[in-house]
């Protein structure tokens, strides 16, 4: 199995220190960092913004992931661009023009991701899997950090696991990503996991030592 890839989700970071958070993170060995962009609408929260992604670009040579809560991405891709997204996520029910929303994304030099909230189908986006390689599981109901994991997802997960080599994916996880869950179901194949407050933010001990216990999940 592959090296496992850990994003850390920015918005549960500690925000009077960000540069050292980032520092912090890096230097346990996280491989990339998780931006949430909500706009108050697509979710009920505002997470963060253009701000926060430029900065955090700023300070990181890693790889920065957008993960767009946003009505009509299309709009936008290119702000993100701008601002330095490497990825770009966004939900295929959150706008018309999702073909092009891809094509922006891939012609502006970014990876484009697909993201699957609990109750969007596999089905109902598979034509997609055709143009995106890269598909981000959500485990709770996205606009917060901090939920209960719903564990109906298990299935959706198992069957697009299967589909994996036929459409060449990545399948990365968004939503208590805990220990438990990382335990449980990288084997069966999840390419990567979004940190929280579930495995990494707010605890006792450090970063080094919660990463390297993730790590130990496929060992
Ligand atoms: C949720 C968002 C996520 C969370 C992250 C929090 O809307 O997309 O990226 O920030 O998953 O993790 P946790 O462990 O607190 O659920
Ligand atoms: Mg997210």
């Amino acid at each position: 199995m592959l090296k496992l890839k850990f994003s850390a989700s920015m918005m549960c970071a500690d925000y009077g220190h960000l540069e050292d958070e980032i520092r912090a993170l890096e230097a346990a060995g996280v491989d990339a960092f998780h931006v949430d962009i909500m706009d108050g609408a697509f979710v009920h929260n505002f997470g963060m913004g253009l701000h926060d992604l430029r900065y955090i670009r700023s300070a990181t040579k890693k790889s920065v992931e957008c993960h767009l809560m946003i009505h009509e991405p299309v709009r936008y891709v290119k702000l993100f661009a701008k601002a330095g997204a490497d990825v770009l996520y966004f939900h295929p029910e959150s706008g018309f023009q999702i073909g092009e929303t891809v094509h922006r994304i891939i012609d502006l030099g970014m990876t484009p991701g697909i993201v699957l909230n609990p109750t969007t189908s596999i089905e109902s986006t598979v034509e997609l899997l055709h143009l995106v390689k890269r598909v981000l599981i959500m485990a709770v109901i996205p606009g917060n950090a901090g939920q209960a994991f719903l564990p109906f997802i298990e299935k959706k997960l198992r069957n697009l696991i299967e589909l994996k080599d036929e459409f060449d994916l990545e399948i990365f996880w968004d939503g208590h990503g805990s220990v438990e869950n990382v335990r449980k179901y990288a084997p069966l194949g999840v390419d990567g996991f979004v940190l929280g407050t579930a495995a990494l933010f707010g605890k006792e001990r450090g970063y080094p030592e919660i990463i390297r216990e993730l790590r130990g999940c496929t060992a």
